[in-house]
């Protein structure tokens, strides 16, 4: 198998110098690493990377980009009109953004042209939310009032991973910059290319200069002196929860910068006896193989009443064996390939450790073969069911196409289950009964909850986690606040004297 799979026409999209952009320009980095194409296992491109000194001015150009430059100190309607633009110009060149995105992820072509549309409707989302109120007066004793208003917090580090390198990198640019914030972002190492493209797009509409900068390489050479420097007054996460701890212990021992992150989980599917099955499947198969189980928010444990389970098992299982896995540019593939041959490892591990916990393998667990899949990091979609949920299967991320399934007998049992994880994400319930969703949906500990349905996300909603889940949300109002300090202004509107060695007079003021 050979790169083939990528026409010709487009590869001139990749074959090209993939650099950094800092201060307003391109420039070569200090190293370089080798790309690999998820679907066939063949070199890709090439990418150079940050060296300590480039990051260092990349931090010293946001800085002075928001204590001199002219972004903090624009009106909220230019910088919503420039967002509007961006928006318009990541639409305009949507095809080729999407073809790059799974070009380099691997993730199926409809999905990276979903995740460029929703890029660009995060942007117009916090170019509209910005010019709204979002200041208040409060009603302090007289003769004074409060204001309180919400400022930049100043310069934002913003560290991405590699399962939707452009859509969360546009989560945390849009409402930083929709708040007069100036940026370093570094995407994964494993998939820079989307976001680098975004980088010229913002240089072409003439960005001020430092406003956003884009430093590529990996966790320690660069993503590590983000979260120390004393430079930055904000960093926005997303990642392991081993990285996340990371992060925050370099925000702690160096400035204690704010800290936001994002740190998966192992979510919940819920399916009550009342359900419609082939529905309930049709919903579990989606929650699950979207990406090939690489979403943060994968439902990735389905919890499913014993009356229904073998009829479920049995439903999923056939399903999932005609799911059609294969290259993300073929327009017929349901499942592309795992992101690299690192993380393929890592699943493939978590099917054996589960077989060895003595977990029964239902569906899956293999590779698909033929020559389409060439040295391509694909497994196939796979369930395995778990009777205890102290097993790792049931408590680690593995963030691929692989489900556990567990049997409930009450309510409180499906509750407990759903619970017992550290994570707190997101969860699904399935159910006909209304009164019995909500009850259910209250006790579960997760940052989103879906009655009858899964991963539907917007981005005027709040996205983030309980427990180890993460700190803090993304999207709506509440992706926006994090990225502003608030300031109470206090007017006296009658400054008499102050009468503070008067314990009555000072009293009353
Ligand atoms: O993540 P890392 P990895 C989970 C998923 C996956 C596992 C490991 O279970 O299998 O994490 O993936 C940067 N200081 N998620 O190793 O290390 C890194 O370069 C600062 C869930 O890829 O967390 C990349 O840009 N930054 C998740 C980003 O952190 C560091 C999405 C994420 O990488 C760093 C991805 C350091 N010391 C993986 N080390 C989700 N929440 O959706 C690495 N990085």
């Amino acid at each position: 198998m050979s790169t083939l799979l990528i026409p010709d026409a487009r590869k001139s999209n990749l074959e090209r110098p993939w650099r950094l952009f800092i201060d307003g320009q391109f420039e070569d980095g200090g190293g370089e690493r080798s790309l690999f194409d998820p679907a066939t296992g063949a070199p890709l491109c090439k990418v150079m990377e940050a060296s300590s000194d480039q990051v260092e001015r990349a931090l010293q150009a946001a800085r002075r980009a928001f204590d001199q430059g002219p972004w903090p100190r624009t009106s909220a309607q230019q910088r919503a009109q420039f967002l509007f633009r961006l928006a318009d110009a990541i639409e305009a060149r949507a095809e080729q953004l999407a073809f790059v995105e799974t070009c380099n992820s691997g993730k199926p072509l409809r999905e990276a042209r979903f995740d460029v549309a929703e890029s660009a409707n995060c942007l117009r989302y916090f170019a509209g939310l910005i010019t709204k109120p979002l200041g208040q007066t409060v009603d302090v004793p007289a003769p004074s009032v409060s204001q309180i208003v919400r400022e930049p917090v100043g310069v934002v580090a913003q560290i991405v991973p590699w399962n939707y390198p452009l859509l969360t990198a546009v989560w945390k640019l849009a409402p930083a910059l929709a708040a007069g914030n100036t940026c370093v972002l570094k995407p994964s190492e494993f998939t820079p290319l989307s976001v680098l493209m975004l980088a010229e797009i913002m240089q072409e509409l003439e960005l001020p200069a430092g406003t956003v900068n884009i430093v590529n390489g990996d966790g320690l050479m660069v993503g590590q002196p983000l979260a120390e420097s004393a430079l930055v007054d904000k960093i926005s996460f997303t990642g392991s929860g081993k990285t996340g701890r990371a992060v925050t212990a370099a925000a702690i021992g160096s400035n204690l910068k704010k800290v936001t992150l994002e740190l998966g989980g192992k979510s919940p599917m819920v399916v009550f006896d009342d359900v419609d099955v082939d529905l309930a499947v049709d919903w579990a198969l989606y929650a699950i193989f979207v990406h090939a189980g690489q979403v943060c928010s994968a439902g990735s444990r389905f919890i499913v009443n014993e009356r229904i389970y073998d009829r479920f098992v049995e439903t999923f299982a056939a399903r999932a064996r005609k799911i059609k896995v294969g290259p993300g540019l073929d327009t017929d593939t349901q499942m592309g390939p795992l992101v690299s041959k690192q993380h393929l490892q890592k699943v493939l591990e978590y099917i054996e450790i589960g077989q060895q916990e003595g977990a029964a393998l239902l569906c899956g667990g293999d590779r698909p073969r033929g020559t389409i899949y060439g040295d391509g990091y694909y497994v196939n979609p796979t369930l395995l069911a778990a009777d205890k949920s102290s097993m790792r299967i049931v408590q680690e991320e593995i963030f691929g196409p692989v489900a556990v399934i567990e049997k409930f007998s009450s309510e409180d049992q499906a509750v407990a289950l759903a619970n017992a994880t550290i994570y707190g994400l997101a969860a699904a319930v399935w159910t006909k009964d209304v009164t019995r969703a909500y009850r259910v949906v209250k006790a579960i500990k997760a940052g989103v909850v879906w009655i009858n349905g899964y991963h539907s996300t917007y981005n005027e909603c709040p996205f983030g986690g309980y427990k180890q889940s993460g700190w803090g949300r993304e999207c709506g109002p509440w992706g926006l606040h994090p990225y502003t300090e608030v300031k109470q202004i206090n007017l006296n509107l009658d400054p008499s004297p102050v009468g503070w060695f008067n314990a009555d007079a000072a009293f009353n003021q």
